[in-house]
């Protein structure tokens, strides 16, 4: 067996110019440390080197493979190198690897990043920024759990961005975060009856929108450190200059990612700031989207379960915007559904829309949950909702998301 010399991330084979290089590959084998459990480190390095030097016979005489670090490789093909076509037209089907060493053959686990010169001819690519645009590829098929992922000239800028985000958000100050109220209206009489609270963050001296840092806030589990003065300052808003506005029947909720529930001293937070500020917690509702995935059995639903027994309101948020996860219904302690604008701008236009939307108002009825119908923007929107009997209704049409100063006076 040969061993490549350890090569610097960035070096870069002699034979490949850039005129002559087609496919750029960067390899990660083991990403998940599967083998390095089953196997052990030295043995899953062997069989990872067994399995690069197998792909090096099939690989044409002018390909170039680059060694990164013990299961980590770079590989430089021409577009018309003989692995090129089963690796462009089946990039997911390389994922795992069977690799025979000394008589026995392993399951080998890879992610790769592929980048193809010919998408990139528009920005004439050095080196390195092939390099970059492989690795993120391959940062994205590690991100997304997926074996391979073929490049895209955005990507790398997109990577370059988060990272920024994440690095602005990990020294931002608690008070560069602020709460935004959005209200939420009964559609009989269009009383405000509660507030979805917002985070907002200030950021190069504007208001980011949670669609920005959030997916990054996830990502990195910067969220658990954002969550709880943010919670901290809903109880306060409720406790005080909401209640003096609005009375102590009106509503607050709160979002909620899963990484967030995995928190189980969460319950116990809650209940020391609805102590703290006096307010029952049956004012405050708990939004978690349909889109984060919540195991029946696992730590985030008991968290659920324990805000529940507290007094919490649960709700489940963006429905319709993932797989309708109508299962969270029948195994968490739902109160709430909150219907997806996804769902909800098509109502006055189609049937089939409605006649979907009319099937989940009806299970919620029958169950005692209440709906509400997100994202009304037009008037149409409106009156397809009423008509439908949902219970509440929030969106631009009732109500920009505002700061508190200028809601509750
Ligand atoms: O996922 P969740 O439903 O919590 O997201 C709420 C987000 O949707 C907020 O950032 C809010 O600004 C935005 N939003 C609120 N009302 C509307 C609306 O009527 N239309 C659209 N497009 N977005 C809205
Ligand atoms: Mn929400």
């Amino acid at each position: 067996m040969t061993v490549d010399q350890p090569a610097s991330p960035d070096a870069r084979p002699d034979r490949a110019t850039r005129a002559e290089w087609g496919v750029t590959v960067a390899i990660s084998a083991d990403p998940y440390h599967r083998g390095a459990v089953a196997y052990g480190r030295e043995r899953s390095a062997v069989i990872a080197e067994a399995f690069i030097d197998a792909t090096r016979r099939r690989m044409g005489a002018t390909a170039e493979i680059i060694r990164r670090s013990d299961l980590e490789w770079l590989v430089w093909l021409d577009a018309d190198d003989p692995i090129v076509p089963a690796l462009l037209s089946r990039p997911w089907s390389h994922g795992a690897q069977a690799v025979d060493v000394d008589g026995a053959t392993y399951h080998l686990e890879l992610a790769i990043g592929i980048v193809r010169a010919a998408d990139f001819a528009d920005d004439v690519p050095d080196d390195d920024a092939v390099i970059s645009a492989a690795d993120a590829a391959l940062s994205k098929a590690l991100v997304e759990g997926l074996s391979a992922v073929i490049a895209s000239p955005g990507q790398r800028l997109v990577v370059r961005r988060d990272i920024e985000v994440a690095n602005a958000l990990m020294t931002a100050a608690d008070d560069d975060f602020s709460m935004y109220y959005q209200p939420i209206v009964a559609l009989d009489g269009s009383a405000t009856l509660g507030w979805e609270s917002l985070l907002r963050w200030s950021w190069r001296g504007s208001i980011v929108e949670p669609a920005v840092f959030m997916p990054v806030a996830e990502a990195t589990t910067l969220i658990v450190r954002m969550g709880r003065p943010a919670i901290a300052s809903v109880f306060r808003d409720l406790a005080g200059r909401i209640s003096s506005a609005h009375g102590d029947d009106v509503f607050v909720s709160i979002n909620l990612s899963a990484k967030q529930l995995w928190d189980e001293t969460l319950p116990g937070y809650f209940a020391a700031l609805a102590a703290r500020h006096r307010v029952a917690l049956e004012r405050v509702w708990i939004e978690v989207s349909e889109i984060d995935v919540i195991e029946p059995s696992g730590v985030a639903a008991r968290t659920l379960f324990a805000l529940h027994e507290l007094g919490c309101v649960i709700g489940v948020d963006d429905l319709g915007a993932g797989f309708s996860a109508l299962r969270y219904v029948r195994d968490l302690p739902i109160g709430v559904l909150k219907i997806d604008r996804s769902l909800v701008a098509p109502l006055p236009r189609s049937a089939s829309g409605r006649a979907v939307v009319r099937a989940i108002c009806e299970m919620a009825a029958a169950t005692g949950i209440t709906t509400v119908a997100e994202g009304i923007e037009t008037g149409d929107e409106l009156d397809a909702v009423a008509a439908l009997r949902f219970d509440l209704g929030q969106g631009y049409l009732l109500g920009r998301p505002l700061p508190p100063d200028e809601l509750f006076t």
